[in-house]
């Protein structure tokens, strides 16, 4: 079947063909359900379809950072380093495409512009970018939570004559810096990753921070042939492991907190996790989030590890993180705070003179300091975990939009569902643990949950399923809660919203970790779909 010739009425449209859209549209039409999928990039990959940058991969080991629902799958695949490379992830995906044969569900290089539920058929009217009107009893928005970047909106930028990239939009041929002047605006996780290889290729870097950002080193490597086939061997242990774990990875932390620790195990201990690198190092204690006080001893250890790696003590200075480790994204590194110490590469600190304007040139600072730069790199986010969802015309009963539902918060039921949106799920979305936990588990998670819902739906014979305005109400004032004794909520980043002007700023997703939310979501089915209205 080829989607662009498929039937307008379905059961279910999945938005989206990354990770998430990919599972729920295999295990629904594998349930026998019938799926319109659509996304707006011309294939398959979401997030590794669309962030070609240089230095791009993931920040949880590829051996747990994958599917987890074939055995064959995952004993067959074969990753080549302990972090995979864009490209490698991307094939990946393409892989887990073609081998259940998911293409043929998809309309590529479309987008869902609106989604309106009709109360007298109970079902989503949904109209695509193409012109297409299709209907469906379900809606799965597996849209992504990191998938809208930031339009950079700096005075003077159309007068700015050299091209400009963004990391999230990165052109498919690359781009050759090789003799060239070049700027890089922001220095979030994107940038991490990108700035030790443009400047390995630039004349000179410009790096242009705002905040300093705490990076742990991946050291990344290749893994040996022995090591893939011990994976293989045991993937069964790695997974269980993993699913022991609030994050969805596996890993060995003491049972005390990082302030109750002696000096000398405090010292071995975060050497160890030092070495094991990555993000990790926020799992070096199981305090860190919650816990300011050990969150400080550890971030200070960090800072000095950080200081150790930059010549320069001025630029030391500049890069050092001024918020609890953790409180934002932690980012992964290879090389990023050496690549300070080379003689082509200069910070530039933003909390001395921000960003006046673009010149035709390049960029002018408040303080009137002028740079000319060849090409500019902006590597400036995302309108996270609520982007996607909003950008498109969803309305529910009543005629609600989603996006007034949500202007004071993104109010939801397990992150799954929202009341007043019958038969719509959220994939991964605000309310679940998401981007705290391995994403590709929360997916899975998420997306199984969804079809088993649909599957009880339609055998029970109701039309709809929503959640209930009170049990939102005291998961979303739950979700709240738990932030609040975290450290999340002491800094403005994509977590809470902060970096969009005009976003309701709250913490999004749920910090109380995977195993007692798949527990809550496990007990809310063993009773009935509780908290949910179902509808015949
Ligand atoms: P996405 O991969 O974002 O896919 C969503 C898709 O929906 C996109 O292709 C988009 O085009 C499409 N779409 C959105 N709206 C519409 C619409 N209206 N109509 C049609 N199509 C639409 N997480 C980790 O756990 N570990 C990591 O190491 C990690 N690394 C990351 C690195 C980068 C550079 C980024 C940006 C994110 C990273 N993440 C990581 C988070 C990452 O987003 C998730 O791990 C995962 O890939 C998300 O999959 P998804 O399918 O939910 O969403
Ligand atoms: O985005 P970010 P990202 N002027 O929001 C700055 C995942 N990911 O794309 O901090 C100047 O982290 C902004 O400054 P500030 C991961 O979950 C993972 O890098 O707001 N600067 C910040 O420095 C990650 O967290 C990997 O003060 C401006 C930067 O731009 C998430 O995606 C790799 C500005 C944005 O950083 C997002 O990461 C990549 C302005 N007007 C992404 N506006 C892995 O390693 C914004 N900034 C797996």
């Amino acid at each position: 079947m080829n989607a662009q010739s498929s039937p307008s009425q379905c059961d279910a449209v999945v938005v989206g063909a990354g990770f998430a859209g990919l599972y729920q549209t295999h295990l629904l039409t594998k349930a026998g359900y019938t799926v319109r999928a659509i996304e707006k990039a011309p294939d398959v990959g979401g997030t590794w379809y669309w962030n070609r940058y240089p230095g791009a991969r993931c920040d949880i080991e590829s051996l747990t950072y994958s599917y987890s629902f074939d055995e064959e799958l995952q004993r067959t695949w074969k990753w080549p380093q302990k972090y995979a490379e864009q490209p490698d992830i991307l094939r990946y995906i393409q892989h887990v495409a073609d081998r259940f044969d998911l293409r043929k569900h998809f309309t590529f290089g479309t987008t869902v512009e609106s989604a309106h539920f009709d109360e007298k058929a109970n079902r989503w009217r949904i109209r695509t970018s193409g012109g297409e009107e299709l209907s469906s009893q379900f809606l799965v928005m597996a849209s992504g939570c990191l998938s809208v970047p930031l339009e950079p909106r700096f005075k003077g930028l159309e007068k700015y004559k050299g091209p400009t990239y963004r990391t999230s939009r990165w052109p498919h041929e690359g781009v050759d810096f090789t003799g060239k002047r070049v700027a890089m605006i922001g220095t979030g996780s994107s940038s991490i990753q990108a700035t030790p290889l443009v400047a390995k290729q630039a004349a000179h870097l410009h790096v242009f921070q705002r905040t300093p950002q705490f990076a742990i080193p991946a050291w990344n490597r290749h893994y040996t042939d022995e090591e893939i086939k011990q994976a293989h061997e045991s993937y069964d242990e790695i997974r269980r492991l993993a699913r022991q774990s609030e994050v969805g990875i596996s890993y060995e932390a003491p049972s005390i907190g990082a302030k109750e620790a002696d000096k000398e195990s405090l010292r071995k201990q975060l050497e160890f996790a030092w070495q094991r690198g990555g993000y990790l190092m926020l799992a070096a204690y199981p305090d860190l989030v919650t816990d300011i006080e050990s969150n400080s001893i550890v971030s200070e250890w960090v800072k000095e590890k950080i200081r150790a790696r930059i010549k320069d003590p001025d630029t030391a200075r500049r890069l050092m993180p001024q918020y609890p480790m953790g409180a934002k994204r932690l980012c992964v590194d290879t090389d990023y705070f050496e690549t300070f110490n080379r003689d082509n590469v200069t910070l530039v600190d933003l909390r001395d003179s921000g960003i006046q304007e673009f010149t035709e040139k390049g960029i002018r600072l408040e303080n009137g300091t002028e740079y000319e730069f060849d090409a500019v790199v902006f590597a400036l986010g995302f309108d996270a975990m609520t982007g996607a969802l909003n950008a498109v015309d969803i309305r529910g009963r009543g005629g609600l939009l989603l996006r007034d539902k949500w202007k004071d918060g993104a109010k939801n039921y397990l992150g799954v569902s929202t009341a007043g949106f019958p038969n719509l799920f959220i994939i991964t979305g605000p309310g679940s643990p998401s981007v705290l936990y391995n994403m590709v588990a929360s997916i899975e998670q998420n997306c199984e949950f969804t079809a088993q819902t649909i599957d009880y739906v339609r055998k029970n014979g109701y039309a709809t399923i929503e959640a209930k305005p009170r049990e939102e109400k005291a998961w979303s004032q739950y979700v709240d809660w738990i932030s609040k004794q975290t450290i999340y909520t002491k800094v403005k980043s994509w977590y809470t919203g902060g970096n969009v002007g005009g976003k309701h700023v709250a913490f999004m997703p749920y910090a109380g970790g995977g195993l007692t939310y798949f527990e809550y979501t496990r007990q809310v089915v063993d009773n009935g779909y509780r908290g949910f209205k179902l509808a015949a």
